[in-house]
């Protein structure tokens, strides 16, 4: 794949296998998180590391800029974070958190390249959300009312981008053994999830379709998961 690609939440977890699998595809990627000594230690001549928090307008107004500068055809928004409580637990803080990082910084972070590839006319955005974009349980109100929101740009992103070429995907992860959610990669009981380059796969095979090709969703759970739809 000779694409430039720009990945957020790209310091580990999903993010980080996202930016392993495109470089080892031949591209070249634009990463940014807010940890960005994470992200320079993987020093690569094809990956340009900028610091990026997406909740930030000017953070992401930057990102989008580099991005495009380096000529960007696809845009992984990937950052998130999740909080599960019940509803009366809840904080203003917490809402903030969640709200900020999973629905307004991908928002932010497309408007920053949408100019670029409305002039491009060939560019794919694709959004990591979650199996619960679209359906909710105990203590998951915040964590899915921002994934139903995230699921809403998403597709509305895909009516607006059929103007100008846009091809939208949503990538709807179940359980993955990341740091999701304050937790340690490779915890016992996450044995069996899917993991992180799983997900990156999903992200490298929507970005190899032909042209004609445009592949709105992929819903993709670990085996032992309960089916739910
Ligand atoms: O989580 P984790 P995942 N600005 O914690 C970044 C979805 N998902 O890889 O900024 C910029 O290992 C953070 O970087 P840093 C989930 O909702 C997961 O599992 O340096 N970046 C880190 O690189 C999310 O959308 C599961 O702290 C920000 C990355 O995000 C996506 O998968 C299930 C940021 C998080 O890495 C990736 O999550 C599911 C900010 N403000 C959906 N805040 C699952 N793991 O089971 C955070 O259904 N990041």
């Amino acid at each position: 794949s000779h694409h430039t690609v720009a990945v957020t939440g790209a310091s580990r977890g999903i993010g980080q296998a996202v930016v392993r699998a495109l470089l080892e595809r031949g591209a070249r990627v634009v990463a940014g998180a807010r940890d960005v000594s994470a992200l320079e230690a993987l020093p690569h001549p094809n990956l340009t590391a900028v610091s990026l928090d997406v909740t930030d307008p000017a953070a992401a107004r930057a990102f989008g800029a580099r991005a495009a500068e380096l000529g960007a055809s696809a845009l992984i928004n990937n950052a998130g974070v999740g909080v599960f409580k019940p509803t009366e637990e809840i904080t203003l803080e917490d809402y903030r958190r969640v709200m900020d990082t999973n629905v307004l910084g991908t928002l932010l972070v497309t408007q920053a390249l949408l100019p670029h590839f409305q002039a491009r006319r060939d560019a794919s955005v694709i959004n990591v959300t979650s199996d619960v974009s679209d359906r909710t349980f105990a203590g998951g109100a915040l964590y899915t009312a921002s994934k139903f929101a995230q699921r809403a740009l998403t597709r509305a992103l895909a009516y607006e981008g059929q103007a100008y070429g846009l091809r939208v995907t949503e990538i709807r992860p179940g359980m993955v053994d990341t740091y999701f959610a304050d937790t340690q990669q490779g915890e016992a009981h996450k044995h069996g999830w899917l993991r992180a380059e799983d997900i990156a796969q999903a992200v490298v095979y929507v970005l190899s379709q032909p042209p004609h090709l445009r592949v709105d969703e992929l819903l993709l759970h670990p085996v032992q998961q309960e089916v739910t739809f």
